[in-house]
């Protein structure tokens, strides 16, 4: 089910469970603001998320909320992790859906990078 962009954060939802160490997943890159992971049903050849280390449930709220630190560092993170991935040249797509029209379901805002073949137009 698509999350309320508005609704508190949960603690207990998925990404938060990753971050605290109490479910698996597979790490791409982590530093003081971020954790990269592989997305357990990738739509491309490269798909990972990226997550910031702090309790915020959708981009709306980050970007409401969150210091100039952690923002700066979570988008170099970001950067660092497509860069990494080699994914600059071709290309690559950043997603972050909020809320229940983006069909968000993971209540911890996270971005996507898709990447890793021709992604076409943008669908919507
Ligand atoms: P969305 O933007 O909230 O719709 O995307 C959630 C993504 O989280 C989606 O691509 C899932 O495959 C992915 N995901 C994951 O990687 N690991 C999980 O344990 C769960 C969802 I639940």
């Amino acid at each position: 089910m698509p999350i309320d962009a508005t609704q508190p954060y949960d603690d207990q939802n998925i990404f938060a469970k990753i971050l605290r160490g109490e479910i698996p997943n597979r790490t791409v890159y982590e530093d003081e603001w971020a954790l990269a992971f592989h997305d357990i049903n990738p739509q491309a050849p490269d798909h990972v998320l990226v997550i910031p280390k702090g309790a915020y449930v959708c981009w709306d709220d980050f970007s409401a909320k969150a210091s100039d630190a952690e923002i700066a560092g979570f988008t170099r993170a970001v950067g660092h992790v497509a860069r990494e991935l080699g994914l600059v040249e071709p290309g690559y797509r950043l997603l972050a859906n909020t809320g229940f029209d983006a069909h968000q379901e993971v209540p911890h805002l996270h971005v996507h990078i898709f990447g890793g073949k021709p992604l076409g137009p943008m669908l919507v």
